[in-house]
């Protein structure tokens, strides 16, 4: 399997999965700030022009975070990170991923990308909607809010008592764009505050911060 890495917060989850679930994989960077995912050979792989992908033995491409992850997750003995052993777990993981991909990161990367950092680094290569700036912050905002009611029972990880898909995606989103969204933590939101440094503090947080070399990786 060939994990196609980056910059970039959907990079940094498939690394950081690839970190705490001891996946093998072998590694080749693609420099995003150089638009190397812009260019051939990339784009004969992915036409999308987005990373991170995942090319499997027979040939197959596999592209968007959570299906990347998913299938790592199956071909690599242990613990499933989408609580796959138990269909109640496996819900309960599926019901808080989708909720923070839904309502707090789609919303905040929006907000991004309304920005002129943005306009400069997409160059017509996406459509932005600089004019909707206000709407996606008070989105995300209401995420985090709920977010933040919801970590107040104490619990250590968003599902409960184990860390899970939630966090792992949720974590890699805020720790890649914490310059770029320096809302995403805020000390009036202290469960989510004392949240991340939990998870910043585990070893795999820390190994996955930069993108991984090329070669072969074993996590
Ligand atoms: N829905 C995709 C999103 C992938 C994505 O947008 N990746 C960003 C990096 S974080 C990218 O490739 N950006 C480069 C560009 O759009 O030019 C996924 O889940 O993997």
């Amino acid at each position: 399997m060939l994990l196609y890495d980056s910059y970039g917060p959907n990079p940094h989850t498939t690394r950081l999965f690839v970190v705490e679930r001891g996946c093998e994989v072998n590694i080749q960077p693609i420099d995003i700030e150089k638009y190397e995912h812009r260019r051939k050979p990339y784009i004969d792989i992915n036409p999308r022009a987005e990373l991170p992908a995942l090319i499997l033995d027979d040939g197959t491409v596999i592209t968007e975070i959570t299906a990347i992850c998913q299938y790592l997750d199956k071909v690599t003995p242990g613990k499933s990170l989408f609580g796959d052993e138990d269909p109640k777990e496996r819900a309960i993981i599926h019901m808080w991923y989708r909720r923070i991909y839904l309502n707090i990161l789609m919303p905040a990367i929006e907000w991004w990308r309304g920005s002129t950092d943005a306009e400069n680094s997409y160059t017509g290569n996406r459509i932005l909607i600089p004019e909707g700036q206000r709407g996606f912050r008070a989105m995300a905002e209401k995420g985090l809010n709920q977010l933040e009611l919801d970590l107040a029972d104490e619990r250590e990880f968003i599902t409960g008592d184990s860390y899970s898909m939630a966090d792992l995606m949720f974590f890699a989103f805020v720790n890649e764009m914490k310059l770029a969204i320096p809302w995403f933590i805020n000390p009036g939101r202290p469960y989510i505050a004392a949240w991340y440094e939990r998870i910043l503090a585990r070893p795999a947080s820390q190994k996955a911060i930069q993108p991984l070399p090329a070669g072969s990786y074993k996590g």
